[in-house]
């Protein structure tokens, strides 16, 4: 493959969309990239299967046996490990919500056109792998260093541009954020389409950050300027916006539906009496979450909050409901230690990023 050569050129910009009316190439990516199933949020970790996928490209098959990581660049002493050495190292295991930055994208109007989230790609797992830090210092990164880039094995083109999937992070964001190399997810090994055989977790970020199917860790004396570093995860007001890059997680809370579904609708059916609302909240950077709310028909209420020494992962709320016959409007608030709230709209965004409005759940209570 010719990785000069760009098929997909001239690049058209931005595609139309209609609210609510979702064209082929979107369904097909919502194919892909399945999201997780909301009735698990009662429970503190995820089934692996029903965690949310984001892959931009295809799912790289990777021997396990024959894979290494290599650090290299601007590294005084540079290294390669395979994946036998790398599980040698001390081992911890974590627990970390992951959401993705376009989660909500389908809720902001005019809609970007790309990966139509609605609420579900958020989910938490038991990550098991080696701090990163660790091996950064071992292999020492030389004085004129600014940034660390990981590189991804998936190859693909995004608005006409032939790249790997590679993010950075500045050696500061290095030592404030609890970065893991992984190469296991819920007590088993990654599964391919979550980044087997390694990938890093970087707790508290979007999920962008946290890049899979890892082949290579490089000191930069540059700022990097890979594809989905600079093109994309901007905060953007408009098409010329030049954007604020998306770093931490914006303070969300979902509800598990409750009652039954009408199967295409996903309306739901409750009977009247006590019904117990179950949820999780979460926050980026590990920021504490004060409290969380529930709205039933236009009057909030506040939510039981469960305690929990878990810094990077959601917390659990409950809230009893007497649920009275009639329809009903649900929704949950969040608000974290440093005041942040859920906002009842959708902030704007060009590429309907970091959408982190309250979640709105119809009910026919009989
Ligand atoms: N190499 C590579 N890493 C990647 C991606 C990708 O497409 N390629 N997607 C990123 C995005 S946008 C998200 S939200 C998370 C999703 O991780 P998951 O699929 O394991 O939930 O992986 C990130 N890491
Ligand atoms: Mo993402």
């Amino acid at each position: 493959m010719n990785k000069e050569h760009n098929p997909f050129e001239p690049y058209s910009g931005c595609v139309v969309t209609q609210d609510g009316v979702f064209s082929e190439a979107e369904v097909g990516l919502a194919n892909r990239n399945s999201g997780l199933l909301l009735e698990t949020l009662a429970l503190d970790i995820t089934p692996t299967g029903a965690h949310y996928l984001l892959n931009h490209f295809d799912v790289p098959l990777i021997d396990e046996g024959a894979h290494s990581l290599s650090f290299n660049g601007s590294f005084n002493t540079p290294f390669n490990l395979t994946m036998a050495e790398i599980k040698a190292l001390p081992k911890i295991t974590m627990p970390v919500t992951l959401e993705c930055a376009g989660n909500g994208r389908a809720g902001v109007s005019p809609r970007s056109y790309s990966m139509p989230w609605m609420y579900e790609a958020v989910g938490t797992s038991e990550w098991t792998g080696t701090p990163l830090a660790p091996l950064i210092g071992k292999a020492k990164p030389s004085a004129d260093v600014v940034e660390i880039s990981f590189h991804g094995a998936d190859y693909g083109f995004d608005k006409g541009c032939g790249h790997f999937f590679g993010r950075s992070l500045t050696l500061a964001q290095m030592k404030e954020l609890d970065v893991l190399l992984v190469y296991a997810m819920n007590d088993a090994p990654l599964l391919p389409q979550h980044g087997a055989p390694l990938r890093i977790v970087v707790p508290g970020w979007y999920g962008m950050a946290s890049v899979k199917w890892l082949t290579e860790i490089t000191a930069l004396t540059n700022p990097y300027d890979g594809f989905q570093q600079v093109r994309t995860y901007q905060y953007r007001e408009s098409d010329e916006d030049p954007g604020r890059p998306i770093t931490t997680m914006r303070i969300k809370s979902l509800m598990v539906p409750p009652g039954v579904p009408d199967w295409t609708s996903r309306k739901r059916y409750v009977n009247t009496g006590p019904t117990e609302l179950v949820g999780r909240a979460w926050s980026g950077a590990g920021t504490p979450i004060e409290k969380v709310e529930v709205e039933v028909s236009g009057v909030w209420h506040p939510a039981n909050l469960e305690n929990s020494e878990d810094r990077y992962a959601w917390k659990k709320w409950t809230f009893d409901w007497d649920a009275t016959p009639g329809a009903h409007v649900l929704r949950c608030r969040a608000t974290d230690a440093e005041g942040n709230v859920q906002p009842l709209e959708p902030p704007w965004d060009v590429a309907g990023f970091a959408n982190n409005a309250v979640q709105v759940v119809h009910v026919f209570v009989e």
